[in-house]
């Protein structure tokens, strides 16, 4: 055990660490970041990745694209990081996202502090030495007086459990944990089950490519065009010029996308100015610019939902030349989860080679050795199986790891009735632990929210030391009101009415629950600075011992 050497304000004896930090992706890698280089603490950082980059690490699946325009996904603080970022297209891919982080690793030089290819298995709070004590997959043991938990909220892949699934003897692969030297697609009989947003993008990227494609569909979705294309000159000097305006917008606005939300209700203008903005909204590109670009009603107002969809719905008869399966594409249900954008999705089903199965009227019976076997008695022979099922969100990682607080609660008992926490950041029982996108955290672009909640924390962090306290652990109080404020928000909406991630509505046997703050970046933000400027008043702060 080393001793400690924080520069400033309150340690505790005997802790190997001030600070260890879970995760490489955005997240982890900022934490270090500001733990390591701006307050000069002892930090150690792990990931089970070979390498820096989280989810993009993982994600590598041919058309992973970010549906968050390139200028506004990604880092704010560094003004000479901004200036150097490539803009090269609309929206950016796998490829880049990763390239990015890599960099900004190198930048800081945030390797050093990682142990790669490691994970953590068990993450214990000490109540006598109040510290975390934390055990890793090669089985070292480490303890620290702070825990910062970025494991990612689209992280732990959802792998349904269909009967047979062992016994495929071709290539079985998960878009979330994509092999990285890649699939060669050429001439094989593909199938997709899943047709989220990453179903989506794999679907429209591979069907030029292999021999047949087979898409599994249990639910249609509403998708409308992303528009990817490269940035213009102009639009690229644009950007650069005003970095500060864009992010002021895109630190006060609801969903962070880098557009102003719009605040027109959809009845207020005729039928025929609705479908016009509708039309533009489509030819621009982009999901959440379709959905909260256009009106401000959409999420909240089930007319104004249902305007919105039924513009989709038209577009799928306009495109997809086959009446069945223009019908099978076809969603009938609210206009309410995370809004998807594609690169020629539903066109991609007027190829020879794509056809689609509708596993909610024809269900999968079992995975064969050969294929897929669906209820009406056809095996679907494959040689590459793709399951785009997505995450078990949010609280997933959370629920791997053996992380007690106080009382030797672990988190997953604790949650037994759903996810919570104050702020989506801590939580009662949970002294010095803080999570990054942890539950009940705001729904939206993800790096602006990223970087406000390690910013909000690590000033947490810093206030409390240099008034030689080393404990903070929030009020129950704080976080049982967090949780009806985010279930108050939103029953506002439409969304806890569609069945999707957002509300672990996607994983059998999970309890459907609040996950999200839907009030938006602004308000979320507003309500952190408040919290700081009243010096903490939903906290417990405390000396050691
Ligand atoms: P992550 O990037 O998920 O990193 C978490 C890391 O923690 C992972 O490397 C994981 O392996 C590691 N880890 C977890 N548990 C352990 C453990 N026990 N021990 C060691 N390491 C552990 N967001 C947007 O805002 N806009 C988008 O357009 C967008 N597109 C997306 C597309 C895809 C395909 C996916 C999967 C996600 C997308 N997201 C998008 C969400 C994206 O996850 C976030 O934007 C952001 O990358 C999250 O960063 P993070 O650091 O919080 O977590
Ligand atoms: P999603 O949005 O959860 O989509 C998963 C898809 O897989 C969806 O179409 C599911 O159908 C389908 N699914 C899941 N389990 C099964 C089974 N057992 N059988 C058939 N089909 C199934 O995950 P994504 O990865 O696409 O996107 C998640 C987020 O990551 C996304 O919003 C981006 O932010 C990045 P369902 O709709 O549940 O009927």
């Amino acid at each position: 055990m080393s001793d400690l050497n924080g520069k400033n304000g309150a340690t505790v004896i005997g802790a190997d660490f001030d600070a260890i930090v879970i995760g490489a992706g955005f997240g982890g890698l900022y934490t270090v970041h500001k733990l390591r280089d701006e307050q000069g603490l002892k930090v150690k950082a792990f990931d089970n990745a070979p390498d820096v980059g989280g989810t993009w690490h993982w994600n590598r699946y041919p058309g992973a694209l970010s549906d968050t325009e390139t200028f506004v996904y990604g880092y704010s603080f560094d003004k000479e990081l901004l200036q150097e970022w490539p803009l090269v297209n609309r929206y950016t891919t796998q490829p880049e996202i990763l390239k990015y982080l890599k960099s900004f690793a190198d930048r800081y030089d945030l390797r050093r502090t990682y142990d790669f290819d490691t994970k953590v298995t068990s993450a214990r709070f000490n109540e006598y030495t109040k510290l975390w004590n934390v055990v890793t997959d090669k089985g070292e043991r480490f303890t620290a007086q702070y825990l910062v938990t970025g494991l990612g909220l689209l992280s732990a892949i959802n792998l349904p459990n269909i009967h047979g699934i062992e016994r495929f003897a071709g290539q079985l692969i998960h878009t979330g944990d994509w092999p990285s030297e890649g699939v060669d697609f050429t001439g094989k009989r593909v199938g997709v089950i899943g047709t989220g947003s990453t179903g989506t993008q794999v679907i429209t990227a591979i069907a030029p490519e292999v021999g047949h494609l087979t898409v599994f569909q249990r639910s249609p979705q509403y998708t409308v065009p992303v528009n990817q294309r490269p940035l213009t000159d102009d639009e690229v000097r644009d950007i650069r010029a005003n970095y500060d305006a864009i992010w002021e917008q895109v630190m006060g606005s609801g969903v962070a996308f880098g557009f102003a939300e719009s605040t027109t209700p959809a009845a207020e203008v005729s039928a025929e100015e609705r479908d016009r903005v509708f039309e533009s909204a489509w030819q621009k590109g982009g999901g959440f610019r379709y959905m909260f670009e256009t009106f401000s009603d959409i999420a909240v107002d089930p007319d104004a939902n249902e305007a919105a969809a039924a513009f989709i719905r038209k577009k799928i008869s306009e495109i997809v030349t086959d009446p069945e399966t223009a019908a099978k594409l076809t969603p009938h249900d609210l206009y309410a989860k995370r809004p998807l954008c594609d690169s020629g999705y539903y066109a991609t089903y007027n190829r020879d080679n794509v056809s689609l199965v509708d596993v909610k009227a024809n269900p999968i019976v079992e995975i064969t050795p050969t294929g897929v076997r669906t209820v009406d008695g056809v095996e679907h022979e494959l040689d590459v199986l793709v399951f785009a099922t997505g995450f078990d969100a949010v609280d997933g990682n959370y629920i791997k790891i053996d992380i007690r607080g106080r009382n030797e609660l672990q988190i997953k008992d604790k949650w037994s009735d759903g996810p919570n926490s104050y702020l989506g950041t801590v939580n009662d029982g949970y002294p010095n632990m803080f999570m990054i996108l942890g539950p009940n955290g705001p729904f939206t672009n993800l790096p602006p929210s990223i970087e406000t909640q390690v910013d909000w924390f690590t000033e947490m962090i810093k206030d409390t030391r240099a008034q030689g306290k080393a404990v903070i652990e929030v009020k129950k109080e704080a976080v049982d009101g967090w949780s009806d404020t985010c279930e108050e928000i939103a029953n506002f909406t439409l969304f806890p009415k569609a069945e999707s991630w957002i509300f672990a509505a996607n994983i059998p046997g999970k309890k459907n629950a609040i996950q999200f703050y839907l009030g938006g970046l602004g308000a979320y933000r507003g309500l952190l600075q408040e919290e700081r400027e009243g010096g903490y008043p939903n906290f417990n702060i405390e000396a050691a011992r």
